[in-house]
């Protein structure tokens, strides 16, 4: 990408926005390189300053889920741009969106719309203690939640991949109640929760952890967690910013079956704009202002143009047959991709769950962060460069997860492992 005009924009770029990006993760650091500047995507392909095209599997990191430009979201965001862009005064469509979202997952009798993931995961915790008057939070190390300061420790994601799991600016004081337990460890959560639990205001986690590379919850440790809270009246949080919609059409909750208490949402219910959710039993979103006096606000929370987004997101989502759409695409890119890497001997195991996966370039079974990070991040950042000369674009960290759209199609598969075929020979 010497001298070309992603380089040239990256440079001006650099001047006045720190890093040259407006969020970590995208500054390609970690894989060596320098960020793409795209100018349009359409379907599964994206494509940057200089014309060049690529099958794209991060989807702006998870939310376009039908694609790029998916001709009804683009419609129906036009349409509702004509008539005004916001309001601060409710719409119908705030309402519409609400009950989608209450019907697909039963969980959530009310939710509240914010305007991302980080002030969705915030204001849960912050209703979390309200809600039980306590303190103690646990989350697990390697778990992305955004970048609220009470969930900025042993972050994954961009914390996991610039190496910076805490953050400077965030006093000590205000990460004291947070506990970063290891995931999948369910006899230390039960430690905890017997020593602690009448002090622990919530449980919040990713349900399928996708910030430390996708690691999927060993059977019963969801189950566990639920039984914990149970057990000690903490509030359980599910974070399905990243899983809602994606792993099955009632996100995570709906795939284990275990019922949370809060759930936070985002990518896919804004299909594109900015969207969080965060929604739970009528008991607990009852303490929200103005019905309660747990305090959360937002002036664009339920932007007309996002809920039109995200409601024909969701609405074509809950057409029949899409997830086995996706399931047997993802199952049979990531089986391929894992085949393809065991015939050049490449030393890796492949993690799926639905259409969110990840190759770790490590011999060890990945169950939590500690084992993720065993994974060979140099050898990621040399596929990542490669597969991208051959015009296949992964998340530019072996922290994150890859995401297949219903837009993938059976000639960018192919492509996809032609590329990847080539690229594990040599790596
Ligand atoms: P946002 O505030 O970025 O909308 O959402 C934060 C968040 C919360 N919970 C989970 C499980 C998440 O994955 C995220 C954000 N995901 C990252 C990618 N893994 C967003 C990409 C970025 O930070 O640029």
């Amino acid at each position: 990408m010497a001298g070309s005009s992603s380089e040239r924009l990256y440079r001006q770029a650099e001047k006045i926005i720190p890093g040259g990006v407006n969020s970590p993760v995208r500054s390609c650091r970690a894989v060596g390189t320098h960020p793409l500047f795209i100018t349009s995507g359409r379907g599964s392909k994206i494509y940057d300053v200089d014309g060049n095209g690529y099958i794209d599997y991060v989807g702006s990191w998870g939310p376009l889920i039908l694609g790029h430009a998916h001709p009804e979201v683009v419609a129906a965001v036009k349409a509702a741009a004509e008539q005004g862009t916001s309001f601060g005064i409710p719409t119908a469509r705030e309402v519409e969106l609400a009950q989608m979202i209450t019907q697909l997952v039963p969980s959530m009798e009310m939710v509240r719309m914010v305007n991302s993931g980080t002030e969705a995961t915030m204001s849960a915790i912050r209703l979390a203690r309200g809600y039980t008057g306590r303190n103690k939070i646990i989350k697990f190390d390697g778990c992305y939640h955004g970048h609220a300061d009470t969930l900025l420790i042993k972050a994954g994601s961009g914390a996991a991949t610039l190496g910076i799991p805490g953050s400077a600016g965030v006093p000590p004081d205000f990460v004291r109640y947070t506990l970063s337990l290891r995931f999948n460890d369910l006899e230390q959560v039960a430690t905890v929760m017997q020593e602690q639990g009448d002090d622990v205001a919530a449980i919040i986690i990713e349900p399928v952890a996708g910030n430390m590379g996708v690691v999927p919850p060993k059977p019963g440790f969801l189950e566990g967690l639920r039984h914990w809270c149970d057990e000690t009246g903490a509030v359980l949080i599910f974070d399905e910013v990243m899983t809602g919609f994606r792993v099955a059409l009632g996100g995570a909750q709906a795939l284990y079956s275990v019922r949370p208490d809060l759930t936070c949402l985002g990518k896919v219910i804004g299909g594109g704009l900015p969207v969080g959710a965060y929604g739970g039993s009528r008991d607990v979103m009852s303490k929200v202002a103005p019905l309660g006096d747990v305090y959360q606000a937002g002036t664009l929370s339920g932007n007309p143009l996002a809920m039109s987004a995200g409601l024909t997101t969701l609405k074509l989502l809950s057409e029949p047959g899409v997830y086995d759409q996706l399931e047997e695409r993802s199952s049979y890119l990531f089986d391929e991709m894992s085949r393809l890497a065991a015939k050049h001997n490449v030393t890796s195991t492949m993690h799926r769950v639905g259409s969110m996966g990840c190759l770790f370039f490590t011999d060890q079974t990945v169950v939590d962060f500690d084992t993720a990070q065993t994974t060979d991040t140099q050898r990621f950042a040399h596929m990542f460069c490669a597969m991208l000369e051959r015009g296949v674009y992964l998340a530019p960290s072996q922290f994150e997860a890859a995401f297949v759209s219903l837009a993938h199609d059976k000639e960018d598969i192919e492509k996809t492992l032609a590329a990847a075929n080539e690229v594990l020979k040599e790596i």
